[in-house]
């Protein structure tokens, strides 16, 4: 099949879900076309089977916002004519959505029939897309869409509440190629970043609002009170710099190493002990199943679908959000006895498993398949 994926090229978790399905689908004999404003940052190596189109959006001073959904649908709309492009996936409603429908209906308008399926990734329906100034779009481009699939129960929950939704939603688990998360000590270079009688805490995310970072240092710094640790953190984003400041304030500054955006980050999660994720909400926790797919057990809050992945007691535990002294007394519980810590490293990557790169592609290309087959008898 020859595939056109629309993403978001950022550290963002739905990029990074477009991209690793994109490979994957790759090498099960697939065309993919990533159109997008960059390359996405994990796609390293282009191919035979890889192609990456770049969205131009020229400036016009006239414009006070520059027009990126007018130049995705007529970059889609070229795209699909040169390579002969069979199906759309887009990922992340908006702007993705609204433009891949604008494409359709220009491509139609010369016989040319390409059908659209969309994946909800989260903020795009629980931040962002329920507000009142991008709800009648986002509602239209949801309804119009061939096949829309969330990545858990619970946004598919969401989306049915928050939106007037007269599709089906299918549930299609974010995934992890679990070859590219074999941890072998060796490689790691621990011991680069702490002493061997030192934990090791780690938080990776774009460090915005919902990810809740005051907290991320809150409980390390409770951690850290009770047993030698070291918290990394890993990324970029506005609540960055308060939490430096915070770090300074609690007297833990020399104990908390801050990387930026790291395209490493299988060898960051290669040699940490736990992973900490206390987010207001997360459709799914893309990073939390990074984490357990390294054997790192995860003290995360319990909204969202982030019960789907973590599981409590197990693969680590789960918390109300802000529930700063639960989240550190259960870090703590899990940290301070070796043989706890590999118990619930050994469970977490056993939970990563239920959702292996190899069970779940397979399910978007029955989508792909279903997809067209419904659409081109339709039109
Ligand atoms: O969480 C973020 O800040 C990034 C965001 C995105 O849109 O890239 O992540 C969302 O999609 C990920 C991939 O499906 C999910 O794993 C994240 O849970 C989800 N984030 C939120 O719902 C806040």
């Amino acid at each position: 099949m020859k595939i056109g994926i629309v993403c978001y090229p950022t550290f963002g978790g739905s990029g990074v879900v477009a991209t690793e399905l994109g490979l994957e689908l790759s090498k099960r004999g697939h065309e993919i076309h990533f159109i997008t404003y960059s390359q996405p940052v994990r796609l390293e190596l282009l191919s035979n089977n890889v192609h990456f189109h770049e969205v131009h959006v020229p400036e016009y001073s006239l414009f006070h916002y520059q027009p990126y959904e007018l130049a995705l649908s007529s970059k889609l709309v070229d795209m699909v004519k040169l390579h002969g492009i069979q199906i759309l996936h887009v990922h992340y409603a908006i702007p993705h959505a609204y433009a891949a429908y604008m494409a359709q209906q220009m491509l139609l308008d010369e016989g040319i029939q390409v059908p659209i399926v969309t994946t909800l990734h989260g903020t795009d329906i629980t931040l962002v897309g329920s507000h009142p100034f991008y709800k009648p779009a986002v509602t239209f481009s949801i309804n119009k869409s061939d096949a829309v699939t969330s990545v858990s129960e619970s946004l598919k929950k969401d989306t049915l509440r928050l939106f007037n939704i007269k599709k089906d939603i299918e549930v299609v688990p974010n995934f992890i190629d679990l070859e590219k998360h074999v941890s072998s000590f060796t490689d790691c270079q621990r011991a680069m970043m702490a002493e061997d009688h030192e934990r090791i805490v780690t938080h990776i995310s774009n460090m915005r609002e919902v990810k809740q970072i005051p907290d991320v240092i809150k409980v390390f710094y409770n951690i850290q009170k009770e047993l030698p640790a070291k918290l990394m953190m890993v990324g970029e984003g506005p609540e960055k710099e308060g939490a430096e400041l915070l770090a300074e304030e609690l007297g833990i500054s020399d104990k908390v190493i801050f990387f930026g955006n790291s395209n490493e980050i299988d060898r960051i999660l290669c040699f940490s002990d736990l992973f900490l994720l206390p987010s207001q909400t997360e459709s799914f926790g893309l990073a939390a199943l990074e984490a357990m797919a390294s054997s790192v057990p995860v003290i995360s809050t319990n909204t969202g679908g982030l019960p789907e992945v973590n599981i409590d007691g197990y693969s680590g535990y789960l918390s109300d959000v802000n529930a700063v002294a639960d989240m550190s007394a259960n870090a703590i519980k899990i940290l301070k006895n070796l043989e706890t810590l590999n118990t619930f490293k050994a469970n977490a990557k056993a939970q990563s498993k239920n959702f292996d790169i190899h069970n779940i592609v397979p399910k978007y290309e029955a989508i792909y398949e279903e997809t067209l087959d419904k659409f081109l008898v339709a039109n």
